[in-house]
């Protein structure tokens, strides 16, 4: 029996489901973080969330509750975590990567719903996720149908609210998304009864950025030949950023980057060098969904971006207020995300520019534009990434999928792109 039960069960955790999931997690980790080689030791602290998932940190957010603090769950990058530290709250990413909990979804949402919404959701009504029963409100967006219909069924099950993310990009839906967030800070003060200072979200804001900053420059060192870190790894990393604590992950992430940064001045990476190198794009990877990052890594590649938002969209655009007051930096927070290039803007030819950039940047030899099945938004936007890149000689395999078991057919593609790459590489077609 785990140490932290009581807690699980005092949550309303259905203890035998949540035991199901922990199992399979920690097959999962076995089976491939495990397995991999050449890993750097600071990877030890992101080993240790691994093999604990729900345990310590779940334990500071019910310790915080009791407290009287609150826990804001979230399920987008949209929402953003400076104003729940600002109220002295904490902040979690809910979104779920496995189809663990899709029976239980099943019987409120349509079959044809995207399996991250759906794996979201069934955590919640299946009771299974710990970090969703910590929460004391879990906060929506209205960025695609499927989540904001979603969002109407999860008010049946648990205290919601609803931010609006505009569709379009420009002055008036700034101005109108700034109203918005300065909505969302009024509620966040009559929850937690604390009010929102200046000073306070100038603090929220440093350390959301100092994370950030920890994550560019983890980014960076995945730009050397060889890479240094596994993108199973990197990607892993970004997945427990969306639970841990702030400043704790920053400082973790900094550490691992020392050793990063010295082992690429040393010429050690993962790989060899000249390995294929595989950027991906598209729809966010929750934890844990790691299935595209080890076939491609099984397969002698190496992923060395996610243009995604677990992965570039989350952490590249930084605030730049115009001036000290709380409105000033409620508007730097609303450029700051209307700068996040999700495919639910139109147009949205900024992110178009994003991967053929960060191709380039990351040195990729091909780009696999990942979609989540009856993802819209981001299955849409496959043929306009793929013109893009076509026409600067990028090789893009596109790829839609769900959260099933089967890694056959997927797997076979995956082999015949890598297959292509070194086929180009001996040639000396790519990047010469
Ligand atoms: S800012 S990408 S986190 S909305 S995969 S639920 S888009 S149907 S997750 Fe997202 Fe915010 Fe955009 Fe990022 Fe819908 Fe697509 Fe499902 Fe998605």
């Amino acid at each position: 029996m785990s140490q932290y039960e009581n807690i699980w069960a005092d949550l309303g955790v259905d203890l035998k489901k949540h035991d199901r999931l922990l199992r399979g997690l920690s097959v999962l980790v076995r089976r491939l973080h495990r397995k991999q080689k050449h890993r750097p030791k600071a990877m030890d602290y992101f080993d240790d969330i691994l093999n604990d998932p729900h345990g310590h940190r779940v334990k500071e957010m019910a310790e915080h509750r009791e407290q009287g603090g609150i826990v804001v769950g979230s399920y987008c990058v949209f929402i953003p975590e400076d104003l729940v530290l600002a109220v002295g709250g904490l902040h979690v990413g809910l979104c779920a990567g496995t189809n663990f909990a899709e029976e239980d979804a099943d019987m409120y949402l349509p079959r044809n719903t995207c399996p991250l919404i759906k794996a979201s959701f069934g955590f919640k009504v299946s009771y299974s996720c710990p970090y969703t029963q910590v929460s004391s409100v879990i906060v929506g967006e209205t960025t695609c149908d499927g989540k904001k219909k979603m969002f109407e069924e999860l008010a049946n099950h648990h205290p919601t609210y609803l931010i609006e993310v505009p569709q379009k990009k420009n002055k008036r839906t700034r101005e109108f998304f700034t109203e918005e967030l300065l909505e969302f800070k009024r509620y966040l003060e009559k929850l937690s009864g604390n009010e929102v200072t200046a000073e306070r979200l100038r603090q929220g804001i440093d350390q959301v950025e100092s994370k950030f900053r920890a994550l560019q420059r983890l980014f960076r060192c995945r730009q050397a030949d060889p890479s240094p870190i596994s993108g199973l790894d990197a990607l892993t990393i970004v997945q427990l950023g969306m639970q841990d604590e702030v400043n704790r992950f920053a400082k973790q992430v900094n550490r691992l980057c020392d050793e990063l940064e010295e082992r690429i001045s040393q010429g050690i990476g993962v790989t060899a060098k000249g390995a294929p190198r595989i950027l991906i794009a598209g729809s966010p990877m929750s934890l844990p969904n790691w299935r595209l990052h080890n076939l491609i890594e099984k397969a002698g590649a190496i992923v060395v971006c996610e243009e995604s938002c677990i992965g570039t969209r989350l952490f590249s655009k930084l605030c730049e207020p115009k001036g000290s007051t709380v409105r000033h930096l409620v508007e730097a927070l609303a450029g700051r995300h209307l700068g996040i290039n999700c495919a639910c803007f139109t147009p949205n030819d900024e992110r178009v520019e994003d991967v053929v950039r960060l191709a380039k940047e990351y040195k990729a030899d091909a780009v696999i534009h990942y979609a989540l099945q009856f993802c819209h938004p981001y299955n849409s936007e496959a043929g306009k990434v793929k013109k893009a890149l076509d026409a600067e000689g990028i090789p893009m395999l596109e790829v839609q999928t769900d959260y099933g078991d089967s890694d056959n057919q997927l797997s076979m593609r995956v082999e015949a792109l890598i297959n292509m790459v070194v086929d180009n590489k001996k040639g000396g077609v790519l990047n010469e």
